[in-house]
């Protein structure tokens, strides 16, 4: 793939846009590091309007300029290194420097990684740069080399990330499902938005090597994928959200059986969990899923929204599938 792509710049600049997203059937653990290849399938919701901007064009001068949010990265922050590692595939010459302007609609205070609308809406840029006109299905192929989640963040909507059998990944690429959900809800709450002490890569590596729990998690797979579809499908909220938090809580019982245990969680994450369950205890159809953090993402349905936020003063509700304003909820 990467031999077939044009690196000739076909006008000055190139803009991409992209969407963050959240797993409801989580990606967890690699068959192959350096592809970003899944051992498992997966099954997101995009979350509209939070995502990234990016806006890329190429210079003669050596080495990338990379502004974050209005912001100059130093080269060797982490976050320029990563970028400039995978722009190392698109260079036209070794000596050629990109300079990527890039703006995150997502508030840090959210709590949710940008790596995967970050790379999905730089490769957006370089489709839009080059000209490649490349299909979604190839451009989330590409947007896989950056970040594993971010195949998922060049569609929209409820999609699916198929993992491929492949080794070269050339069939590990996400699609949208056609189904829509209007009345669906994401609250995000936001428990602590310190960068992470163990990266999802390095916990990802060392639940596969360490956990004897992951062995069971290809099956718990295959078996939620298949219920979250059918969920979606008839818009039975209690099915997905079930399916979702039992998907996410198993996900981190394999971390925490890592060897050194990954525990991500505050006492605040604690907490907030038990007040869900007791909500839900009481009647209230909400459910939780967290991803590779402390921070909660909660579902629930429209009508339950002013009760949320009634409990969770804090929370932040987006609403997927009708993009107009989520602040009159
Ligand atoms: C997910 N996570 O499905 C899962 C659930 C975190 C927990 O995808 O190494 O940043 O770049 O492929 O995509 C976070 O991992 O990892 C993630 P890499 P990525 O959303």
């Amino acid at each position: 793939l990467l031999g077939d792509i044009t690196r000739k710049p076909s006008r000055s600049r190139g803009t991409g846009r992209a969407v963050a997203n959240i797993a409801l059937c989580k990606y967890w653990g690699k068959r192959q590091l350096e592809l970003n290849l899944p051992r498992t399938s997966s099954l997101s919701i995009s979350l509209d309007p939070l995502g990234s901007e990016t806006t890329l064009g190429l210079s003669d001068l050596p080495g990338d300029q990379i502004r974050l949010n209005g912001r100059e990265m130093p080269p060797d922050d982490p976050f320029s290194r990563r970028l400039s590692r995978f722009l190392d595939l698109f260079r036209p010459a070794e000596t050629a420097g990109f300079v990527v302007e890039t703006h995150n609609t997502i508030p840090t205070a959210a709590g949710l990684a940008s790596s995967a609308s970050g790379f999905a809406a730089l490769v957006l840029a370089l489709d839009d740069l080059f000209q490649w006109n490349s299909t979604p299905r190839t451009l989330s192929i590409l947007a896989r080399l950056g970040s594993g989640s971010a195949a998922r963040s060049i569609v929209s909507g409820f999609v699916e990330w198929h993992a491929g059998t492949h080794d070269d990944g050339l069939d590990s690429f996400a699609e949208s499902l056609t189904d829509t959900w209007p009345g669906l809800c994401i609250g995000l709450i936001e428990v602590d938005t310190r960068p992470k002490p163990v990266s999802s890569r390095q916990a990802m590596t060392d639940t596969v090597n360490t956990s004897f729990l992951y062995s069971s998690w290809p099956q718990q797979v295959d078996s939620d994928l298949a219920a979250l579809k059918t969920a979606i499908r008839q818009r039975n909220f209690d099915q997905l959200g079930r399916v979702a938090e039992h998907n996410a809580l198993s996900m981190h019982a394999t971390m925490i059986s890592a060897w050194p245990p990954i525990l991500y969680w505050s006492p605040e994450t604690i907490r907030t969990l038990h007040t869900i369950w007791r909500l839900r205890q009481e009647g209230v159809p909400v459910y939780v899923t967290m991803d590779a953090g402390p921070n909660i993402k909660l579902l629930f349905l429209e009508d339950t929204a002013p009760m949320i936020r009634e409990k969770f003063p804090k929370v932040r509700i987006i609403t997927p599938f009708a993009p107009p304003d989520p602040d009159t909820l």
